[in-house]
């Protein structure tokens, strides 16, 4: 199947929506499991920071433990901190038994550190890339961009965040306190067996990529976090290999997103009801001040798989008690005793400077295309039946000795870009750029901030106005692609150099 629900329909809409989640889950025979809060790693002063890639063993919920991979730990990563204008210096060792390239999504740093298939670590190897923090406040992330194999390792953990703060940020009152009232919150959607373990298989995963039943949270199923009674900034990454979600709170609230991909918006945007596509990050901030218990419910956005369907489920948000609601993915509980941060937000949050009609210097054109080609053929060459779907950007598939396009740095350009079939996550490289148009029409306020994924469809173009600032090299070239992992490692991705 392939979904029609149009994105128009979503960013047209104010209301609030509700659907079925995950499978409600009955494992929890010692109770709802806490929030794991990955362990904070200061890379401020420039000390060099150890990541191991390594193999673990994680239990997602009661029903046992399941081989898994990480950075230093059994699943995911630590959080990284750095702040703009600092040396961040990694070091990555690779012990595995296969290699693995590890991108710093949404960091503007050199080709030649980015972290794109060409730089794949081999096994027992080390890579140390020392990147100079340019750019203002954001929450990126880094995970595996492995070629081919970029679904199979992020799914199996190899995932974390990076924390850039600035000093303008840091001058703004937003809650600041990591693990306190400033948590990071990485969605993903997972698929166990019988025994517990993950499963995963690019050569199944339907058309629209690999879809887990299951939504975890920092690794847990549907645990808890306490939280102060004050305002609480939630850091909401959507790690999943393919889903679109729906994220809103149980009880209809209303919170205030600050910040999306690439840093601050100019103002807070009041919302209850957001869409996060595949890769996207979200800073939101929801007032606890109550001291009622909140549920994060996070919606499989392609359940709502047409416009009778989508509008129906307006209509029985209406006749539904909060008690009919799917289960939360998160329930934020308060504990009165935490400090409290319950300073008014901050109306203006950063200046985002837009380029003159006169400065866009040229425009391309990305088209995204899905074709059936028939039978469909696993790693070793067997035919095994599934949906078989050829991959490309502009007629070509990823070609690791192809530089695909040749930018000129530090001029502004227009990309446009659509899909012959369905909506996919575009993501850029080496760079944060701007929405113009989005399924031709103007984005909404919360989408107005630096991005470096946007969402098209097969209606119309998507657009955005973007400029490198940093060199990539055609040893060493940046990426775009679609962030449906299994679109992207099936061959939707293209490289490009600039010099
Ligand atoms: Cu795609």
């Amino acid at each position: 199947m392939s979904w029609t629900f149009s994105r128009r329909q979503f960013i047209s809409s104010s209301a609030a929506l509700v659907g079925t989640s995950c499978v409600p889950l009955s494992w929890s025979k010692s109770g709802p499991a806490r929030l794991p809060i990955p362990p904070l790693v200061d890379g401020r002063q420039g000390k060099p920071i150890e990541l191991n890639i390594r193999s673990g063993s994680w239990s997602f919920a009661d029903f046992g433990k399941t081989p898994t991979l990480g950075f230093s730990q059994d699943y995911l990563g630590p959080t990284i901190r750095t702040q703009q204008y600092s040396e961040l210096n990694l070091h990555y060792k690779n012990t595995l038994t296969e290699s693995v390239a590890v991108h710093g999504h949404g960091l503007h740093v050199p080709g030649e550190v980015d972290g794109g298939p060409q730089l794949a670590i081999e096994p027992g190897a080390d890579w140390r890339p020392s990147l100079s923090i340019v750019q203002p406040a954001a929450t990126c992330w880094y995970h595996s961009h492995t070629h081919g194999k970029t679904g199979e390792q992020t799914y199996r953990g190899l995932a974390g965040l990076i924390i850039i703060d600035d000093e303008q940020a840091n001058s703004l009152s937003l809650p600041h306190q990591y693990g306190v009232d400033d948590l990071p919150i990485v969605i993903q959607d997972r698929t166990f067996d019988a025994q517990g373990r993950l499963v995963y298989s690019l050569y199944e995963a339907g058309e629209d990529g690999w879809y887990g039943d299951t939504v975890i949270i920092n690794g847990a199923v549907e645990p808890f976090v306490s939280v102060p009674a004050g305002k609480v900034r939630l850091r909401i990454l959507n790690g999943a290999n393919a889903r679109f979600y729906i994220v809103r709170f149980a009880d209809n609230r209303t919170f205030h997103k600050v910040a999306s991909d690439g840093g601050l918006l100019e103002a807070p945007v009041p919302l209850t009801t957001m869409e996060m596509a595949p890769g996207e990050r979200c800073e939101i901030i929801v007032d606890m001040a109550d001291g009622k218990p909140a549920g994060l419910l996070t919606m499989f956005e392609d359940e709502f798989d047409d416009e009778d369907n989508f509008i129906g489920s307006l209509l029985n948000l209406n006749k539904r008690s909060g008690k009919d609601l799917p289960p939360a993915s998160l329930n934020l509980v308060v504990d009165k005793d935490l400090p409290a941060h319950n300073a008014p937000l901050p109306r203006q949050l950063a200046t985002i400077v837009r380029p003159q009609p006169k400065q866009i210097m040229r425009s391309r054109d990305f088209f995204l295309t899905m074709e059936d080609s028939g039978v469909a053929f696993d790693g070793d060459g067997h035919k095994n039946g599934h949906a078989a779907m050829d991959m490309a950007i502009n007629g070509v598939a990823m070609d690791m000795n192809v530089i695909n396009e040749r930018v000129q740095r530090g001029v502004w350009e227009r990309w446009r870009i659509r899909s012959n079939q369905g909506a996919h996550p575009f993501h850029v490289h080496g760079c944060s750029f701007l929405i113009e148009r989005m399924g031709g029409l103007a984005p909404p306020p919360e989408l107005q901030g630096w991005k470096d994924i946007v969402v098209l469809d097969d209606d119309d173009w998507s657009q955005i106005v973007v400029r490198f600032d940093y060199p990539a090299t055609e040893r060493y070239p940046y990426m775009y692609h679609c962030h449906i992992l299994e679109h992207e490692d099936r061959g939707m991705m293209g490289q490009f150099a600039v010099s």
